[in-house]
């Protein structure tokens, strides 16, 4: 990555899609920090518009009133900044999702207080303040996606598109993404990234601060959707602004591992992926695919979902992002919610967020200790070890990991080679690793080099060198 931005810190990042921040901070202390996640992103901060008569989708947060972080939908400002210092306490960093392209649309409520007061109405933001001149000339919808004028000026499903050519744009959006700074944030996932030119985030970023507690630039992902047209408005156009999202990871991956097809996986990840290792996030689903392709989602995938999540943090292409979400029933339905409440005009979201209740999946907490795999293996390379048909697969990472994945019914027992050293290690997939050692699930035996396992049904062993079991 470029001057302006950080390469990914050590350890996965889980995405908590609308957990309120009060619940972020507990699940930093308690099972993100201690199963080795390095950063956590969260939805978007800032003030947001409140569709009450569209009965609080989770969409709102993707239509910025204000760069206030007070009274949204997560909590208060002093609540996002107490979670910022637990997580951080606890080892993890958090990443929020920054909307720089565009304001509200005309919706349901064209106009109206946001979630913290101010008011507003298309074009015109008095609490920022942004006003008419500081969007663009093209006041209609992308229509040809493969031309940058169109997709990077004219508005994205209606959205009021901001003029980031402008200088008092360029400050203020930075002003805001430095007060996330500020209070210790170390990362932003750049929403709606290739509707902005690259030059214009450039400005952004490199207005941007040195993160106080990580001593460097904070990291940078960018949303860039495949699609057709130049370099200028694909992955390869952001990759000296930091990493991109990696869609063709969700796409083929997600639908290979859906389909049973493990063997593929380590074919396709193993050359033709959309950008280099080092730029790439990957993920089986986020928050826009579990809507637009719900096959590929722990809703409709269960057990194997959990399994697909496991592999993307085995496999050696990309910085993995785990998903963690909710049930729906339609593509706009918020969060688990108790309705509109006093002191959250948004529409208060179940708190604390109890995982396996009222819809709340945590797909994370099923992959145990596996982000912990993700960071002892680092960069080493792949060696495939077992193979049962395409269903079942089983490879070595270089000399310190070694993981099996059966997407089968029934177990899989085996015996492989490996290049793990002797030694007593934790299966990290299937339990914690708690201290002084002690495995959460089971541990095997790794002897002259071989090592036999037994993998449950659509399920994952990992074992490796940063969780020998020692503690019995
Ligand atoms: C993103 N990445 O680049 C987000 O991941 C994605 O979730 C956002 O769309 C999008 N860019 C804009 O930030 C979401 C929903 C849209 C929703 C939009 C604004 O997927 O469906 O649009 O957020 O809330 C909605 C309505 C549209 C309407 C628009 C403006 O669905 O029909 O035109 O609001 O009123
Ligand atoms: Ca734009």
């Amino acid at each position: 990555a470029a001057s302006t931005t950080a390469d990914a810190g050590d350890g996965p990042i889980v995405h908590l899609f609308q957990w309120r921040w009060e619940s972020v901070a507990q699940e930093c202390a308690e099972t993100l920090g201690p199963n080795g996640y390095g950063a956590v992103q969260v939805s978007p901060p800032q003030e947001h518009v409140v569709l009450e008569g569209e009965d609080y989708p989770w969409w709102q947060d993707y239509q910025p009133v204000s760069y206030s972080l007070d009274n949204t939908r997560r909590g208060t400002r002093d609540e996002f900044a107490s979670m910022v210092r637990s997580c951080r306490d606890a080892g993890v960093k958090i990443y929020v999702d920054a909307i720089v392209n565009h304001m509200t649309g005309t919706g349901s409520a064209g106009s109206g207080p946001g979630s913290d007061g101010s008011t507003y109405q298309k074009y015109s933001y008095p609490h920022v303040p942004y006003g008419d001149g500081d969007f663009g000339d093209c006041r209609s919808d992308i229509a040809n996606w493969s031309d940058p004028e169109e997709v990077q000026n004219c508005e994205l499903v209606s959205l009021s598109d901001l003029d980031t050519g402008s200088e008092h744009v360029r400050d203020t959006v930075a002003g805001y993404l430095n007060d996330l700074v500020d209070l210790g944030v170390a990362g932003f996932r750049i929403d709606a990234a290739k509707h902005v030119p690259a030059g214009d985030l450039e400005a952004i970023l490199s207005r941007v601060d040195e993160v106080p507690e990580f001593g460097g630039r904070p990291y940078v992902f960018h949303e860039v959707l495949e699609g057709g047209g130049p370099e200028s408005i694909r992955p390869p156009g952001y990759t000296h602004l930091g990493d991109v999202t990696d869609m063709g990871y969700h796409s083929r991956v997600g639908a290979q591992i859906r389909d049973g097809q493990l063997a593929g996986v380590l074919d396709t990840v193993g050359g033709g992926m959309a950008v280099d290792s080092d730029q790439a996030v990957v993920f089986i689903d986020n928050h826009d695919t579990q809507r637009s392709d719900s096959s590929i989602s722990h809703q409709r995938m269960g057990e194997r979902h959990t399994l697909a999540q496991a592999l993307t943090l085995a496999q050696p292409y990309g910085t993995p992002k785990v998903m963690s979400s909710y049930r729906f029933d339609s593509d706009a339905q918020g969060p688990p919610s108790t309705g509109a409440e006093d002191g959250n005009p948004a529409g208060a979201i179940t708190a604390p967020t109890e995982c396996g209740a009222d819809g709340w999946y945590c797909e994370h907490r099923g992959l145990n200790a596996m982000p912990t795999f993700t960071t002892a293996v680092g960069d080493a390379p792949l060696t495939e070890r077992a193979e049962d048909g395409q269903e079942r697969i089983a490879f070595d990472r270089g000399e310190r990991g070694f993981a099996a994945f059966n997407a089968t019914g029934s177990e899989w027992t085996l015996s492989a080679p490996t290049a793990l050293p002797d030694g007593s290690y934790c299966d990290v997939a299937n339990g914690t690793v708690g201290a002084e050692g002690a495995c959460g699930s089971g541990a095997y035996e790794v002897s002259g080099g071989e090592v036999h396992v037994t993998v449950p049904a659509d399920g994952a062993v990992a074992l490796h060198t940063g969780a020998l079991c020692t503690g019995g």
